[in-house]
C-alpha cells in the first residue's frame, strides 16, 4: 500500500534562507521542500508539504490527518516550546509522529529546552541542519513501510 507522509512547518520557517544562515543554512523552504519531494518520489511515498505561521492552522492540519496520513513530520518552530494545543492534537493523531528541528533546541537558549511536541511524538531529529528533513523521511519510512 502506498504510504502518505504530511510534512508540516510552523512559524517563521517561511523565512528560511533569508536570515541567520549560521543557524538555519542558506536553503529556502521551497528548496528544502523540493528536495523532500524528490526524495519521497525515489522512495515511492506520497509527501504533502505545508507551512503556516498560525498555531490553530497546525492544530487543524494535524486533526485532518487522522485516518488519512500514515505519518506526520512536524517542525513546529517556536510553538514547539509553548503549544499544549499542538501537543493535544498530536496525542489524538493515530499515525507515526516525528518531531523535527534544523538546529538542536536543547543546545540553545533555556526557553527552547522544553518541547511539548516531543512529549507527544514517536521520534526526534534535531541539529542536522536542513538535511534533517530527508533524514526524517527515511526514519519515518523505516517505521511505517
Ligand atoms: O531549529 C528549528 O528547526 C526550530 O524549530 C526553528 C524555530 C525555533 O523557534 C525552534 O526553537 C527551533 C525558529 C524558526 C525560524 O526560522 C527562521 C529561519 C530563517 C530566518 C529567520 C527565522
Amino acid at each position: 500500500m502506498n504510504k502518505t507522509i504530511l510534512l508540516l512547518n510552523g512559524p517563521n520557517l517561511n523565512l528560511l534562507g533569508s536570515r541567520e544562515p549560521e543557524i538555519y543554512g542558506y536553503d529556502t523552504l521551497a528548496d528544502v521542500e523540493a528536495r523532500c519531494m524528490t526524495h519521497a518520489n525515489t522512495l515511492g511515498v506520497t509527501l504533502e508539504c505545508r507551512q503556516t505561521n498560525h498555531e490553530g492552522v497546525l492544530v487543524d492540519w494535524i486533526q485532518e490527518a487522522r485516518g488519512k496520513a500514515d505519518a506526520i513530520i512536524l517542525n513546529a518552530g517556536a510553538y514547539t516550546h509553548t503549544s499544549i494545543a499542538i501537543h493535544d492534537a498530536l496525542k489524538a493523531y493515530d499515525g507515526y509522529k516525528m518531531e523535527l528541528h534544523i538546529s538542536d533546541p536543547k543546545q540553545r537558549e533555556a526557553f527552547r529546552h522544553i518541547s511539548y511536541v516531543e512529549l507527544a511524538s514517536d521520534g526526534l531529529i534535531a541539529g542536522k541542519g536542513v538535511d534533517g528533513y530527508t533524514m526524517a523521511i527515511d526514519a519515518v519510512m523505516e517505521k511505517i513501510a
